[in-house]
């Protein structure tokens, strides 16, 4: 279904072939005050590239980790190790030097480009590494003001890109660990461009005139589709920011018309809250939610208020980003949508055997992207038969559409009851007083585990005896009596991996 060359560079095919193209003069990114078109960016990243070559002696094959908030100059580090035929880790900002570590053994990483702001973690990984024997500052800032930057700017502006060929691996993904033990995946060059043929061009149909808008981190597949590679595949603008509140990503839609917004349920939220004093969103034609799973009351909102869909998907590191998503004119609440073009997907029993409409099992999910992970042992656990089972629980209706039940391990079951976790969530997170919860399993003598919620309050609620007993009525009359949470605790936070995932784990843990 995606047909590619055999000898194939998704750097070039992301900067230097829009100039082919004409796009030239057109934004490629915006970010940090400033604007670069495609043109600028094809040189930039070409000098870059050079830089790596020539003075850091990056050969092809080797694996590099690029360190950096969201901004254009990450972007362009990603893009010229691409073209110079590197393997690329892409690493968030708020990493220490013992999290670095883990990534830099397990992918024998060579080299390490890294924001100057950010330098003092990655110093401290690189003196006691195997590996690791080069680490090279760039400015983030893009005052071009560091060492690659100064290395850069001596060289020309045209670079013969390896001749990379379209499976060889370009990127390796580490999974974000809501579990607590990370696994790297590995993506070919033909990966980068099939999530932008087939998501980006299926489902948001995006267009040269698009300006996208977002929070995901680019270290996070998540992010690295949404707000770089499925811009640049088609000619649009990427707005980056390396705060991506609620405030920060509507100042940016109102300032540049943004069109595409990618980010979790909780951000919008809080922007469908700034709307009602006055925030305006109309340039979006496209909101995508991921990540966590999509509130009804949230898509209703927002459909009531913009007159559009909210788009929900699931994707996954595994299969680089959305395999299964609703589309503008086929939408429907508590609804993940059917499979993405060059995508199956299906529900499998615990013996492997697909189940009938309307059971909960497991989400298995097969496609061109996915899913290898790098010298893992677990390969055989999570793949079989080329399906990449995934720790998601779903249905699928007699449709065909996809309904998100729990994260497997977020399945309780109470005196032989299955509850789904965030089904009590949505019952919970649908009255007033409360802004973000979670739910757990909290073992129980009598009924194995009890419904235990974790609840955040909203500005100007005040947590008591009676605001539970209030909060476990409330349950009780939204959805089956039985699922109420025998346990609430209040907080103040809930831990949250540093892409945004509530992490259940540790509440049971504490
Ligand atoms: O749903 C997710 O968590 C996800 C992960 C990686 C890439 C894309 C997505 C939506």
């Amino acid at each position: 279904r995606f047909e590619y060359p055999e000898r194939l560079n998704a750097g070039v095919e992301l900067t230097d072939r829009l100039v082919e193209k004409g796009f030239g003069d057109h934004t490629a990114l915006i970010g940090n005050g400033r604007r670069r078109t495609y043109k600028e960016l094809a040189d930039w990243t070409n000098r870059l590239a050079h830089a790596l070559v020539d003075d850091l002696g990056v050969k092809p094959g080797n694996r590099i980790l690029i360190r950096s908030a969201n901004n254009p100059a990450m972007v362009a580090c990603w893009l010229a190790a691409t073209k110079a035929g590197a393997v690329v880790v892409n690493t968030m900002p708020m990493l220490r030097a013992g999290e670095l570590a883990k990534i830099v053994d397990k992918a024998e990483i060579s080299h390490a480009l890294c924001d100057t702001r950010l330098m003092d973690e990655m110093t401290s990984c690189a003196k006691g590494s195997a590996f690791l024997k080069t680490v090279a500052g760039f400015d983030g800032t893009s005052n071009h003001d560091a060492e690659l930057d100064r290395l850069a700017l001596e060289k020309p502006v045209n670079f013969e890109a390896v001749d990379t060929g379209r499976d060889d691996v370009a990127l390796l993904g580490f999974t974000s660990g809501t579990t607590g033990s990370p696994k790297a995946t590995m993506h070919f060059h033909r990966d980068l461009l099939i999530i932008a043929d087939g998501y980006a061009k299926e489902v948001l149909r995006v267009t040269p005139d698009d300006v996208f808008v977002g929070s995901p981190p680019l270290a996070f597949t998540f992010g690295l589709g949404g707000l770089a590679i499925f811009p640049l595949r088609f000619g649009a603008a990427a707005t980056l920011l390396e705060n991506a509140s609620p405030p920060n990503m509507i100042e940016i839609i109102e300032k540049y018309n943004a069109t595409i917004c990618f980010t979790a349920p909780t951000a919008y939220r809080a922007m469908l809250a700034a709307m009602d004093a006055g925030a305006n969103l109309s340039s979006l034609r496209a909101a995508v939610s991921a990540g966590e799973t999509l509130p009804a009351p949230v898509y209703e909102e927002w459909m009531r208020k913009t007159g559009k869909p909210m788009l929900d998907g699931i994707g996954s590191t595994e299969m680089l980003h959305i395999f299964v998503s609703n589309r503008f004119d086929d939408h429907r609440p508590a609804c993940t949508g059917k499979p993405v073009t060059g995508y199956e997907a299906k529900i499998i029993g615990e013996d492997g055997g697909v189940l009938p409409p309307g059971e909960v099992g497991r989400l298995a999910v097969r496609g061109p992207t996915g899913c290898r992970y790098l010298s893992d042992e677990r390969q055989k656990n999570y793949v079989l038969d080329g399906w990449n089972i995934t720790g998601d629980a779903f249905s699928m209706d007699a449709d065909g559409y996809f309904h998100f039940a729990a994260r497997n391990d977020d399945m309780i079951i109470s005196s032989g009851y299955n509850i789904a976790g965030p089904e009590v969530e949505a019952a919970l997170l649908s009255h007033d007083a409360v802004a973000e919860c979670a739910v757990i399993g909290f073992p129980d003598e009598q009924r194995g585990a009890i419904v235990q919620a974790h609840i955040v309050l909203r500005h100007g609620n005040n947590a008591s005896d009676a605001l539970a007993k209030a909060l476990q009525e409330h349950v009780k009359n939204t959805i089956a009596p039985f699922k109420y949470p025998r346990s609430v605790v209040f907080c103040d936070a809930l831990p949250k991996t540093q892409t945004g995932k509530i992490q259940r784990f540790r509440l049971k843990d504490s």
